[in-house]
């Protein structure tokens, strides 16, 4: 092998993009969307990530919407050993230089009326609404239920995914 071709063969091992999916908007980094496959028959879901707030000003995720969704909602569980029921939170604060996880058991999108359920290895589309940063669209991944089990989920949830 040449070295032009070494260079070029190393060129695209490198160019493969790293697993870690990674969404920009405005000082904001949407780190790794994903969620989990849930019990058949379950039409909702939860959508999990992490926002990192690399600039000095606070944001705020004011929104959520899907078309694999009828309803997007941000949803906050305050305690994290699953006893405390979520609930709809309008807006939720990203602080400046910040960080915050959505994660099973914790803060979530909540989506609700579903035509299908989820199902592990799909991915969906996912725009999130901040107030300074904008509207990101984010790719979600569907991963098999058993990850990060956790006793926070949906399990006591779903009279509020039959609501219209
Ligand atoms: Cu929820």
């Amino acid at each position: 092998m040449n070295i032009r071709v070494f260079a070029l063969t190393a060129l695209m091992v490198c160019a493969v993009p790293a697993l870690a999916q990674e969404y920009k908007a405005g000082a904001l980094l949407i780190e790794q969307p994903w969620s989990r496959e849930l019990p058949a028959g379950l039409l909702g879901g939860a959508a999990y990530f992490t926002v990192h707030n690399t600039g000095s000003q606070a944001d705020e995720l004011v929104g959520a919407s899907s078309p694999r969704a009828q309803k997007s909602m941000i949803h906050v569980q305050s305690s994290s050993d699953g006893l405390m029921p979520m609930h709809h939170a309008p807006a939720l604060a990203i602080p400046a230089h910040g960080e915050v996880t959505f994660q099973p058991g914790a803060n979530h999108v909540m989506l609700s009326g579903m035509e299908q359920p989820l199902k592990a290895g799909e991915q969906f589309p996912l725009t999130l609404e901040f107030k300074n940063a904008g509207k990101v669209e984010v790719l979600v991944k569907v991963q098999p239920a058993d990850t990060q089990a956790s006793h926070g989920d949906h399990s006591g949830h779903r009279g509020g995914l039959a609501q219209p």
